[in-house]
Formats: C-alpha cells, structure tokens, sequence
C-alpha cells in the first residue's frame, strides 16, 4: 500500500506534456461568445456570452443552466455583457460582480454592477461603477478581486487613444473600487478609482501572491503582458512594448514608464489571462496561460523563481480551435478555454461557440475517470473542507502520509452518493508539513501532494 501510494504521488508530480500530448474535451457546444468563464465554488462552470446570457454549465455533462438574461446589454462590435467574478467567500456573499456596455440615446457607457445569487437566479442588481464611455472597439473590462478584497476593472481607450494618460478619464486605466462600490482610501490618486494609467485595451488580468499580471491588445504591433502596480504608467499611446525609440525612451524617463515583461510583433490578440500554480500539469507549473483571438491558440509564457520575468513561450492548440478570449483554471489544475468565433471576427465552425478542457493525454489520474477533487484553501488550516464530485457511489477515505510513506492520519467519511460533495476536516492536531494525500473511493485510489498549515 505503501509503495503503491509514493507510486501515485510520484507520477502525479511528474507529469509532464508536450504540445502533441495534448488532448481536447468539448465540454458544452452552441454558446455565442463566451467572454468569462469561471469556476465556480459549485464545482460548475460561470459564463458570461457576449449577447447578455449568464449561465452555469456542468463540466462533465456540459449541461446549461441560465441564470440571468440581461436586457440592457448593447452588444456592437466588442461591446456587449463582457467580464465577471466572484465572491471570494461565495458561501456567505453570495455575489456576482459584472461588465457591461448599454446605451443611452446614441452613446455606449459601460458599467460594473452587482448581482445576488439565490434561487438559481441572479436577482438585486446594484450599480457599483457606471457611466465609462464605451465604443464598438477597445471596451477592456476584465475583472478580478485581490485578498484584499478591492476589484480590479480593465478599461479600454474607447478608440480615443489620448484618454488613456488623463486621470480625468476612466478609460485606458486599470481601476480600484470597493467591493461596496466605494473608491479605496489608499488609491493612488484620490478620490479617483484610477489605479494604473496608460493602457490601450486590457483585456485579461489574473493574480498570484502579490503580482498582479495583465494581457493588453497593442495596435498593429506590440501586444503586451504586463505587471501592474499602484499608481503607474503602462505608456499608452506615446509608448508602445518597450521603451526603446528616442520618443518612447524620453516619456519613458519622464513618467517613470513599466514596460512589459512581454511584446509581441507581429500581434496575436492576447486576451484571457490565468496563472497556472498547479502539479497537475507540471510543465505549467509556475506559468501565466494566455488566450488568443487573432493568433488562435494557448501561449504558456513560463516565469522566472520572481514571477516577474518570462522563461520560456510555448504555443498550444494552433489554430485548432478559433479564436480564442477566456481560460480558467480550476482548483485542482483544470484548464478550460472558450472559442470566440461566432464574435463577428472568426469563422464559425459547426457547435461554434464552445467550452473545450485541455488535458494531457497521459493523464496523471489513475484510471477511474476525470475525478474532480481539490480543497478549498491550501495549505489546509484546522476548518478546510475537501471537495469531491463523485463519479459514483463509493466509500470515501482521505489518509495522509508523511513523505517517506508513513501513515498520519485517515478520515473516513462512510458509504456516499454520486455526485458533489464537501468534506470537513478537521486537521486541529497534524502537524504542519507537506503529505501525500490519498483519496480511496471504493477500489480506486488518487495520490497528490498536500499541505497542511496552521
Ligand atoms: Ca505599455
Ligand atoms: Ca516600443
């Protein structure tokens, strides 16, 4: 039992994949521009479509279940219901933040607002952030929500470049509000919900530790990956990629200028962004993935041991798929990207839009299925819970072992339905430390790496 548990955990840990190695699932067909995707505490998959539907979809079952309609959206070129996140703590707030454009008379505004999740529906819209000037073009409008529970808003220019560098204007920003809707004390330049300036059109953003990294669209040339931090200038218009023409280099010095970690010419249209922490494909690991409409393919820029400095750019699913604008990463290292060819700008293909998985072909889960298995914080302190979706009725038993193969600890949860379940453990009295976490389901057995904090 030993042996065969190190086995798991070795093989678990080893994964590795080359771009061939890569298999492709399609989760859910028939969608219209997905431009979110996310996971949801559920265990499902959030989606905005670019028309104005919010839906959950099941991953395994690709099963659709709408929960918002919205009517107001305008959707026109690249405006359209664009970004959404979640509650942190879902379970007790119960909320879904949203990025939309809308009209009022002949002008496109754009607005963040807040929706309650209850019954299936969202319901008790509150307007957080309304009236950015929109466009058919440049909308940004990513979202994301830092521990310290402050939002983060992508805007674009709205077409008009030189709005980017005037803190009077909201678009070509990266904006900070309250989760309340309410400007942060500590923003850079009060009482503005303005947090960097100089962006032409971000339209991905994720986090990890304390780096904040961004996807930004250059014009025809230099696409941009970007660090984001208080109060700075990303250099747009006058600055392009690099600081690295006389002009560039002179706005550069006098505004103190971040460059890009990363630049493409000629441009691939980056647009979903997420930060790949997860053993489960170990060739990820430490990586940003990145989508791309034009360029139509996954680029994994891996990062340097400061995460600020890119290693290594390999390409994925090249024009395999279409365009493509949202990824998401489960807990437990799935990885999902949403097609944007029915967007105005691709080639629908038949089932057009849809949500595909990309796995590696040598899966590092024992056969048994794709098992949906994380935990809801590690490293696990004494009130972490595990989630299961289970395949099929069985007998649930976690154990822990120390790295040498010793059995610590076991919790047995008893005989258990189908489906999804959450676990409590409590893990008051493990010592705090890195195990080998084996989940036995009935016969089957799945291995991974685990830690147990304080
Ligand atoms: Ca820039
Ligand atoms: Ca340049």
């Amino acid at each position: 039992m030993t042996l065969i548990c190190l086995w798991l955990a070795i093989a678990w840990m080893g994964t590795a994949i080359a771009a061939q190695d890569l298999s492709l699932r399609t989760v859910t067909t028939g969608l219209d521009t997905p431009w979110e995707i996310l996971w949801g505490p559920d265990g499902w998959l959030w989606v905005t479509e670019r028309p104005g539907r919010l839906s959950r979809i099941h991953p395994e079952t690709g099963e659709q279940q709408t929960i918002a309609t919205l009517s107001d959206v305008y959707e026109q070129g690249e405006s359209g219901l664009l970004g959404m996140v979640l509650h942190p703590n879902f379970a007790d707030s119960p909320y879904v933040f949203v990025a939309y454009t809308y009209r009022d008379g002949t002008t496109i505004l754009e607005r963040i607002v807040r929706f309650t999740y209850q019954g299936a529906q969202l319901s008790d819209m509150r307007i957080l952030l309304d009236r950015i000037p929109g466009a058919t073009i440049h909308d940004g409008c990513r979202l994301l929500i830092l521990p310290d529970r402050t939002l983060l808003i992508t805007t674009g220019d709205a077409n008009v470049a030189s709005r980017a560098q005037d803190l009077q204007s909201l678009n070509g920003k990266v904006l900070r509000i309250n989760l309340d809707g309410t400007i942060p004390a500590d923003n850079p330049f009060p009482p503005s919900p303005i947090w960097s300036l100089g962006h032409r059109n971000a339209q991905g953003i994720t986090f990890y530790d304390d780096i904040v990294y961004s996807s930004e669209h250059g014009p025809n040339n230099d696409d941009e990956i970007n660090i984001i931090e208080r109060g700075r200038n990303y250099g747009w218009p006058t600055v392009m990629g690099y600081c690295d023409s006389p002009d560039e280099q002179s706005f550069c010095q006098t505004n103190s200028v971040v460059e890009p970690i990363a630049a493409w010419t000629p441009t691939i249209a980056p647009c979903g962004l997420a930060y790949y922490a997860h053993s489960r494909i170990q060739e990820w690991q430490n990586s940003l993935l990145l989508v791309a409409l034009k360029a139509a393919r996954l680029v994994v820029l891996r990062l340097d041991s400061t995460r600020r400095r890119v290693l290594s750019e390999k390409h994925y699913v090249a024009n395999q798929l279409g365009r493509l604008r949202a990824v998401c990463v489960s807990p437990d290292g799935r990885v999902f990207v949403g097609t944007s060819n029915r967007d105005g700008r691709g080639t629908p293909r038949s089932g057009d839009d849809r949500i595909v998985e990309l796995t590696a072909a040598t899966s590092s889960v024992p056969a048994g299925g794709s098992l949906t298995w994380y935990f809801d914080q590690e490293p696990l302190d004494p009130l972490s819970r595990m989630y299961v979706h289970l395949p099929a009725p069985s007998s649930v038993v976690l154990t822990l072992f120390d790295l040498l193969g010793r059995r610590q600890t076991a919790w047995n949860f008893g005989f258990c339905t189908e489906g999804p379940q959450w676990f409590n453990l409590d893990t008051t009295l493990v010592p705090s430390g890195a195990y080998i976490a084996t989940l036995g389901l009935g016969a089957q057995h799945y291995s991974r790496l685990l830690l147990v904090g304080k």
